[in-house]
């Protein structure tokens, strides 16, 4: 039994060219990360999961447009598009990923009052998803992961990760950013500070 597990991150329509909140190129990785899929024992997905009306959408925001940041009694949080909406087709998985081997999918983002980004942490950086639990309990030690964004949902599970003590691995050619002011540079240099290694 294999003590690693590789985690795609949201490679979700809504991600992808003519998505609500499409990263660019990010359906270009859907063939790497299901050469990646086979490669690994065990292997979980991340689903963003927003209901609608969430609070990280600029249109429940007067006066904002997406991409503009706003304080949260959690936070600064930056603003986006309606995107990833519970039970629509943004939010269902590239047609393309093979997820048959996913053995878990965890959601987040479903709380409306609070966005996540991170696979483990709620975006106060406090309210756990409960995935360090279950993969500690499994003996997972050891996690590769790669999807989308580089710079948001991958970046803060990974350095969530990092922290959490896990040994983690990004695969980066196996993700797309979104690149918002500096974004991109800023979380890779926070991810090799925190000791991810960067692939
Ligand atoms: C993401 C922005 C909003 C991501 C999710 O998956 O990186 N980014 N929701
Ligand atoms: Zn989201």
């Amino acid at each position: 039994m294999s003590d690693e597990a590789l985690i795609v991150i949201d490679l979700q329509n809504d991600f992808c060219p003519g998505g609500a909140l499409a990263v660019s190129g990010g359906d270009e990785i859907v063939p790497e990360i299901n050469a990646l899929i086979v490669c690994f024992d065990h292997v979980v997905l991340t689903q963003d999961w927003h209901p609608a009306g969430h609070s990280s959408f600029a249109s429940q925001h007067a006066g904002k447009a997406p991409f503009e940041s706003i304080d949260m009694p959690y936070g600064p949080q930056t603003l986006w598009p309606d995107h990833c909406v519970q039970g629509t087709e943004g939010a269902t998985f590239h047609p393309g990923l093979e997820w048959t081997r996913a053995e878990l999918v965890i959601r987040k983002g479903f709380r409306k009052a609070i966005d996540s980004y991170s696979a483990f942490f709620e975006n106060d950086h406090e309210t756990p998803t409960g995935l360090a639990g279950y993969l500690r309990e499994r003996g997972i030690g050891r996690l590769t992961m790669a999807g989308l964004a580089t710079d948001f949902c991958v970046a803060y599970s990974a350095l969530d990760a990092a922290k959490l003590g896990f040994e983690t691995r990004v695969v980066m050619s196996a993700c797309r950013a979104i690149d918002l002011g500096g974004s991109l540079d800023l979380m890779t240099e926070k991810m090799k500070d925190a000791g991810v290694t960067l692939a």
